[in-house]
């Protein structure tokens, strides 16, 4: 089966991790430094249910309640990675703004994301439960995954699960254009 090319776009309120888990995905290592992101790009090819991808990671700038959604993430991005922080409250409110107005740009019903907790090493810190995250994923039709980039838990989980979403639904887009064929 020849590789297929996805692209990804990770986003959240500043400073939840997106870059460290990009980074932990891509490169197996975490930075304890923080530099804020402007935008960066990786490419890791990657294998799920032997199947090859060509994957371009989209790390984004950290976003606020005040952020207008960027454009260029809305086109040609297969499924996105919403990142909040378990330690903050704001980053988990934050979270579900940029949920909305990713619905109301890209104008699809179901869009592919995986919601992450991320910083469960943190877990004298934790605001946000578990079952907080479960929930949210749930009413978003979405996988929830909580993550420490730190401690590598569940990181490569994360990307994974969004591929097999993706596979999900474009499956099911070809099965309803089938059925408007027959
Ligand atoms: N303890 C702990 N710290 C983390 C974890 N992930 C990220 N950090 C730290 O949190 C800070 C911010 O991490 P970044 O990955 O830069 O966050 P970001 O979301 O990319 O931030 P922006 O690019 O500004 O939006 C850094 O100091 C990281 O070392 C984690 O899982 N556990
Ligand atoms: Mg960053």
């Amino acid at each position: 089966m020849p590789s297929k090319q996805r692209k990804i776009a990770v986003m959240g309120y500043r400073s939840v991790g997106k870059s460290s888990l990009s980074i932990q995905f891509v490169e197996g290592q975490f930075v304890d430094s923080y530099d804020p992101t402007i935008e960066n790009t990786f490419t890791k090819s990657t294998r799920v249910n032997s199947q090859d991808y060509e994957l371009k990671l989209v790390d984004t700038a950290g976003q606020d309640e005040y952020s207008i959604f960027p454009s260029q993430y809305s086109i040609d991005v297969h499924g996105y990675v919403l990142v909040y922080s378990i330690t903050s409250t704001k980053s988990f409110e934050v979270i579900k703004i940029i949920y909305d107005k990713l619905l109301d740009i890209t104008g699809k019903v179901h869009v592919p994301i995986v919601l992450v907790g991320n910083k469960t090493d943190l877990h004298m810190e934790r605001m946000i439960s578990a079952e907080e995250g479960r929930k949210l994923a749930e009413d978003w039709n979405a996988t929830f995954l909580e993550a420490s980039a730190k401690q590598n838990t569940s990181v490569s989980d994360i990307f994974h699960t969004l591929l097999m979403e993706i596979e999900k639904a474009d499956t099911k887009t070809n099965e309803k254009s089938n059925c408007s064929i027959s």
